[in-house]
């Protein structure tokens, strides 16, 4: 009678257990697969892509002359791919100009002449792992009138 209950059971605590280890192997590959993702995710943000570090003028700047100069600053060489400067109105101001063809840290854009208002540049950077960077950089010219 016992040895019959045990029998019956045997196949059944065979095939729980069995059932637990499977499950215990799936959980323990989805952890895995869990942590794998985890660390892909951290990486993708800790291995800096190329950044902009400075800008000159800085963002909301408001220079008392017209800038001879856009600067950009990048954490590693990069290529500027564009730049374009938009005034108060929205009108696009010509880049007289040639842009920086080379790979750089350091991007520098030539500026005409501005006269007093509002300013965005916005450009667009190319890392050497081929990334686009896109910024835009406000500023504002206040010539004072001349006496
Ligand atoms: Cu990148």
């Amino acid at each position: 009678m016992v040895f019959a209950l045990l029998l019956g059971h045997l196949p059944g605590i065979y095939h729980k257990s069995n059932l637990k280890g499977l499950s215990m192997k799936v959980f323990k590959q989805a952890f895995l697969i869990f942590i794998a993702m985890g660390f892909m995710l951290i990486s993708e943000l800790v291995v800096a892509h190329t950044a902009v570090t400075v800008t000159v003028p800085k963002n909301d700047a408001v220079l008392s002359e017209s800038p001879a100069e856009i600067i950009l600053r990048f954490s590693d060489e990069a290529y500027l791919n564009s730049l374009t400067l938009i005034d108060g109105q929205g009108e696009v101001v010509p880049i007289t100009s040639s842009l920086p063809e080379a790979l750089a840290r350091r991007l520098s854009i030539s500026l005409p002449s501005l006269k007093s208002g509002s300013y965005t540049a916005i450009w667009s950077a190319e890392g050497t792992d081929s990334h686009v960077i896109q910024g835009e950089l406000s500023f504002t010219v206040k010539i004072s009138p001349q006496p």
